[in-house]
């Protein structure tokens, strides 16, 4: 074999023989390749991951069905196929030091935001940070001022939280759709119980469990959700047995890309309403633990959080599906009422901080038409795309507002502020009437509407009812108005299906009213949004018909909803022979059963007056910061 000589090296250079040459080539190579090969096998590490992984290469995440996720869903695949799109400038998101950290001032928060400067803290590993869950659980029934007091909290509440008798009605014939609630929530716990327990959600027809990918990893969503309807519904056995797997089984050492948004509204809702009811340390503690899990998502560059975190490592993402990396106005818009719980308990204030800040910002940011689109860049904090919508990536954003409002006991000006202005707008540009006399809230597309409503929106009615009294005096009959108009054109889109369900989402154009025109959107997924609204609307009006309209779901839940084995959703409601989609998501227990059970007990079950309900309708007490702080309260209890 003859080589080409390289120019001033010798054939023998070095003194070694062309066969020496290339056994020691070859050994070299084989050593690169071992080392290159090495670090496969070193443990998981983020910033590893970051180098040898290109910025868009992603983890795959499906949305799973339920919540704006189903909207989501039907948004289609994201465009990378992963499901994620690690966002423009991700680094480390590293858990901060929650005890060292100096409470983030307000000019911190307003530099940050008008230079872009990055949040993110590279510091302390998660093991080595004091936790906020150990500060919070050290000595928890204290009377300290450090410290949080249940008993305090008792004795700052107007009302028992399950009123004289279990909220029991006198009149026998509500008494008897009361317990036919009951009874339900009993049929679809023992079944989930009997074939999917400790999984997130029972698939009624195959008999079996369904974990999906929207809770990273957690296990028990259904468990979760039912604690505290199973409370309130005095379904004890039941109770206790949800109690004894989140003592036994719920694992919170998941590693697995959770929905951040649903994370909060459901495990961290549900947990907290156990909490404030119960008075169990048990999920107190939890909370603390899966609340620190959650912080790492906020940092960003603008402190907006990214829709999806990996619970073990921290590390946050933007849905792949979301334009540009951007983060969702419905998911980083329905935090704010369980983050302030979070620090209320654990008396540490970044939890509160966090979603102060995405507050700071929308509130600064300029609107189109004062309106809030749903898709926010969370770097440079400017809006993506002017969608806008009250239903699907849009809703729980403007019931916080309101919620914050009365939950903070009406101290917080702001979110109310932000409420009023932002309702004016809908009105102004969304809210439209039909033909046929129907009011509804269209969708806005960059000034275009689309004649539109989600199922997701008909929560609007309740919504507006019960900020009716807190606005504008003379516009309070306006608001009750149209509460009453949009609950109405909801149950409309009920009782204009064969089976007087209603369908996911319909149209006012194309000759129809209040129908679904297309059939992807036909679907019904035992959602509550409607009976939420006939509830909230019964105990602000007391008019009979919400009870009737209540029970008419009742009815076509039992019979097309209902299968052997739990309760199903259907894919067309506009036909008799119901085709089941094989699955009892968990808010139906947590949401759907519980809005239906509260509409035919007595208002002082879960009274407003102290009581406001998240977006998964787990119920969060009203902070009342003067009763708190006043000495006299101390360890005074309701008596039951
Ligand atoms: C629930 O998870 C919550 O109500 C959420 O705000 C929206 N959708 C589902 C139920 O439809």
């Amino acid at each position: 074999m003859v080589f080409r000589k390289l120019p001033g090296v010798s054939a023998s250079g070095m003194g070694l023989r062309l066969s020496q040459k290339f056994v020691f080539l070859l050994f070299l190579s084989g050593l690169v390749t071992l080392c290159f090969g090495a670090l496969f096998f070193l443990p998981d590490s983020v910033r590893l991951k970051r180098i040898f992984l290109s910025k868009t290469e992603t983890q795959p995440v499906t949305v799973g069905s339920g919540s704006e996720n189903d909207a989501r869903e039907h948004l289609k695949r994201p465009k990378n196929q992963g499901g994620m799109t690690p966002a423009k400038g991700e680094t480390s998101t590293k858990l901060k030091s929650l005890s060292r950290k100096p409470p983030v001032s307000h000019e911190a928060t307003e530099e940050r935001l008008a230079g872009g400067k990055a949040q993110e803290d590279l510091t302390l590993p998660r093991s080595k940070t004091e936790s906020a869950s150990a500060k919070a659980t050290s000595s928890d029934h204290g009377a300290n001022s450090d410290t949080f007091s249940y008993n305090k909290f008792k004795g700052c509440l107007l009302k028992p939280p399950l009123g004289r008798d279990n909220g029991k009605p006198s009149d026998p014939k509500t008494n008897e759709r009361r317990e036919k609630v009951k009874e339900m929530m009993k049929f679809a716990w023992d079944n989930y119980k009997r074939y999917a327990w400790g999984k997130n959600e029972l698939r009624p027809l195959t008999r079996n469990g369904h974990i999906g990918n929207m809770f990273g990893g957690l296990r028990g969503a259904s468990i979760i959700d039912s604690l505290d309807t199973l409370y309130i519904m005095g379904l004890m056995e039941e109770y206790n047995d949800a109690k004894e797997w989140v003592q036994t089984s719920l694992d919170l050492n998941s590693n697995g890309e959770a929905s951040l948004f649903e994370v909060n509204i459901r495990y961290v809702g549900g947990l907290l309403s156990a909490y404030y009811l119960t008075g169990e340390e048990l999920y107190k503690s939890k909370v603390m633990e899966l609340g620190e899990k959650l912080l790492p998502a906020f940092n960003t560059p603008t402190g907006i959080p990214r829709g999806v975190i990996n619970l073990g490592s921290g590390t946050s993402w933007s849905w792949g599906w979301a334009s540009a990396g951007s983060s969702i106005l419905a998911e980083f818009g329905t935090l704010h009422l369980e983050f302030v719980h979070l620090s209320e308990l654990s008396r540490n204030p970044i939890y509160t901080e966090k979603v102060m800040n995405i507050r700071k910002l929308l509130s600064k940011i300029e609107k189109p038409h004062g309106l809030y689109p749903n898709f926010l860049s969370p770097v440079s904090g400017n809006w993506v795309q002017h969608h806008v919508s009250i239903g699907g990536l849009g809703d729980s954003f403007y019931e916080y507002l309101i919620k914050s409002y009365l939950m903070s006991d009406k101290t917080d000006g702001n979110a109310k502020t932000m409420y009023y202005g932002a309702l004016e707008a809908i009105e102004a540009n969304l809210v439209q009437k039909s033909p046929g006399g129907l009011t509804y809230m269209a969708e806005w597309r960059g000034g275009i509407l689309d004649h539109k409503m989600g199922h997701l929106a008909c929560f609007s009615g309740g919504m507006i009812g019960i900020g009716a009294d807190d606005g504008a005096p003379e516009k309070r009959q306006h608001y009750m108005d149209l509460a009453a108009e949009i609950t109405h054109t909801c149950h409309e889109s009920y009782t204009r299906s064969a089976t007087k369900l209603g369908p996911e989402a319909f149209r006012f154009d194309g000759g129809g009213e209040a129908t679904a025109t297309r059939l992807s959107d036909r679907y019904y997924i035992l959602r509550p949004e409607v009976i939420e609204s006939y509830m909230y609307m019964w105990r602000l009006t007391h008019d009979p018909k919400y009870r009737e309209w209540g029970w008419e779901a009742v009815e076509a839940l039992e019979q097309h909803c209902r299968v052997e084995s739990g309760f199903s959703g259907i894919r067309d409601v506009y036909t008799m022979t119901a085709s089941h989609d094989n699955m009892q998501q968990s808010f139906f227990l947590s949401e759907t059963l519980k809005y239906l059970y509260l509409l035919f007990s007595d208002d002082d079950l879960l009274p407003l007056e102290d009581w406001v309900f998240n977006t998964e309708a787990h119920p969060l007490p009203i902070i009342r910061k003067s009763c708190l702080q006043d000495e006299a309260t101390q360890d005074k209890t309701v008596s039951e």
